[in-house]
């Protein structure tokens, strides 16, 4: 049974959501945080797959650990897709970055956006594997709530009236892009296939 796994992430909102969403099974979740010295990983992939890809390999080599990683991001229909894979360095922070989306996004009618989260597990031998969720929606004219991180206070999910963060996060960890994942994450984890 594989017993410890390192977060490949400083984002504390996605660290809550994993963290919650790995509760149910047998197995410590260490992060960054238990390892100050990490080299920062660039991420530089053309995919949310490459990226998280990318990350976990990394970790898993320089903790000697199994490691998982999230990429995650927004897709703007209107937008062509952006910011996508640059969802993070869109703007400094989780504020600018809400002003900037609504900004662009003040004269189109076409709101339809969908989050998407790649989460890749590696083992410090180099085995890998990576799985995506996704989760369609739209933006909102105006940021709405205070829970959750990132693009939250602007996103309503389809059969939804409520932006993610105004939803909680038991709530959202139902039907997020990152739960969606994190499913099929967990049977690579359950399987045993990866393990140390
Ligand atoms: P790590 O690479 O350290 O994990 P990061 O914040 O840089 O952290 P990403 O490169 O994967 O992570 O960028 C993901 C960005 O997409 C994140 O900063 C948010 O702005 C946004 N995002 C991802 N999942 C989200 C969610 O569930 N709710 C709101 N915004 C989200």
């Amino acid at each position: 049974m594989i017993k410890e796994i390192v977060l490949a992430s400083t984002n504390q909102g996605k660290l809550k959501e994993l963290r919650k969403l790995l509760s149910d099974i047998e197995i410590k979740v260490l992060s960054l945080n238990d390892f100050p010295e990490a080299p920062e990983v660039i991420e530089d992939g053309i995919t949310f797959e490459e990226n998280a890809l990318k990350k976990a390999m990394q970790i898993a080599k320089y903790t000697k650990k199994l490691a998982i990683a999230d990429d995650s991001g927004l897709e703007v229909l209107a937008l062509g897709g952006a910011p996508g894979v640059e969802s993070s360095r869109f703007a400094k922070n989780d504020k600018e970055r809400v002003d900037k989306l609504l900004k662009v996004m003040e004269n189109k009618r076409n709101r339809e956006a969908k989050f998407i989260c790649a989460i890749a597990i590696a083992n410090p031998g180099n085995e890998v594997k990576v799985v995506r969720g996704e989760v369609e929606g739209v933006i909102t004219e105006a940021p709405k709530g205070n829970c959750g991180f990132g693009y939250d206070p602007v996103f309503v999910a389809e059969g939804y009236t409520k932006t993610f963060a105004e939803i909680s996060m038991e709530e959202k960890n139902k039907i997020s892009h990152r739960a969606k994942a994190l499913i099929k994450a967990k049977k690579v984890l359950e399987e045993k296939l990866l393990e140390v």
